[in-house]
């Protein structure tokens, strides 16, 4: 069995830790959410938090995210103060005993969606990425210069055609879901404000970009391999690019050029079968056949692509686990075969954390009392599902 993970937002969030024993959690993921990008996490802050899970039966598993500051990502004035911090936070989870640290590098924006509860057919809701939704606020609310090169024509007609027919309510409510993934989420962003965040990547190309996550792990790969640390880079969500911002962790070669180039076993992947699994390319079994050895952590979750959408940027919402595109079988079995492998080399990092990342809000879910993608029912059904399959896997 892979550890069965469950992401807690610490002591606000609405799902208490005494609830995850029925639903057969084993670990947890979470993160000081309090401290922002950049400043250092330190060895009491980060024990207080241990001893208050302890204290519930639990054990901190994964650190998801350490986040890496805007200032790193794009190389500006005081990098060389968070890259500082960064190690002092890794030196900190490590002095603790926490072994496994996720991060990602997307510029500005993390995970985004346009509907954070899209209705489903049995009831339950679920989050959707629509391509059209995502160029009104590009194209007409946003009013991003260059965003016309950014779409097809056909998703810019009907961008135009959609926007004049909504209401000034819908037009708050699509800004507020797509800000939802922007840091320090939750607050209202404003148009100005993520016109002058991307103002800030203004000449930085993938190539640049892809330079800069290399330097960064050129730094703090080998920090974390001499403190016995697995640190893994999440994909990008969704795995292309938006807002004209580039992206450079969307597929399993963006992985190859990064893992091989700084190339220490503790330099790894988050696999986010989710992220990935958006493009209709994404193969998981080959995926976890290509980089297993360096998968320290894995995020399974389904999503469906919508039929007849745009090829390289598809629309699509977050199925069941077992439901969508993915071959979530295929790739749950893959990675119990690398656990295996694992345990014969002598690893002792054989067991991978896994959590059921993201669930569609069903029955008592419903009404929005969790985060997005968060609910407990719609993530004990996901965990339930993955966990038969590691069952009959092993
Ligand atoms: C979305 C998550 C992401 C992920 C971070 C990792 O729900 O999977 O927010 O945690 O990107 O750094």
């Amino acid at each position: 069995m892979m550890k069965q993970c469950w992401r807690w937002f610490g002591p606000q969030d609405p799902i208490t830790l005494s609830q995850l024993h029925q639903v057969g959690v084993e670990g947890i993921v979470t993160a000081l959410h309090h401290i922002p990008p950049g400043a250092p996490w330190d060895e009491e802050t980060i024990a207080a938090r241990q001893s208050l899970l302890r204290n519930a039966g639990f054990e901190w598993d994964v650190v998801e995210s350490l986040p890496v500051s805007e200032t790193i990502k794009t190389q500006s004035a005081g990098i060389n103060d968070h890259i500082d911090a960064y190690k002092a936070s890794l030196r900190a989870i490590a002095a603790c005993g926490i072994k496994t640290v996720c991060y990602n590098f997307m510029p500005v924006l993390d995970w985004t969606r346009t509907e954070l509860r899209a209705p489903q057919s049995h009831g339950g809701v679920a989050m959707l990425f629509d391509l059209t939704d995502f160029a009104v606020f590009d194209l007409h609310i946003l009013g991003r210069r260059g965003a016309s090169e950014s779409y097809p024509e056909e998703v810019h007609e009907a961008a135009t055609a959609r926007f004049g027919q909504m209401t000034d309510a819908q037009k708050q409510t699509l800004q507020r879901n797509v800000t939802a993934g922007l840091p320090g989420a939750n607050d209202q962003w404003s148009v100005e404000e993520v016109r002058a965040l991307l103002e800030t990547y203004d000449g930085i190309t993938a190539h640049r970009l892809r330079a800069h996550l290399i330097d960064f792990l050129a730094e703090v790969a080998p920090v974390a391999q001499d403190l016995g640390l697995r640190i893994c880079c999440h994909p990008d969500d969704p795995p292309f690019s938006l807002l004209g911002l580039p992206r450079v962790m969307s597929n399993a070669a963006d992985y190859a050029a990064v893992l091989d180039t700084v190339d220490l076993p503790a330099n790894g992947a988050t696999l986010c079968t989710g992220s990935l699994g958006v493009a209709s390319d994404f193969d998981g079994p080959a995926f976890v056949r290509r980089h297993g050895s360096r998968i320290h952590f894995a995020h399974l979750r389904n999503t469906t692509r919508i039929a007849g959408s745009d090829p390289k940027m598809p629309s699509f919402f977050e199925a069941a686990h077992l439901e969508g595109d993915t071959d979530m079988i295929g790739t749950v079995r893959a990675l119990i075969a690398e656990q295996i492998r694992r345990k014969s080399e002598g690893r002792n990092d054989w067991q991978i954390p896994m959590r059921p990342d993201h669930g569609q809000e069903l029955l008592r879910d419903l009404g929005g009392h969790s985060t997005p993608g968060y609910p407990l029912i719609g993530r004990m059904r996901g965990l339930a599902e993955l966990r038969g399959i590691m069952a009959a896997s092993a």
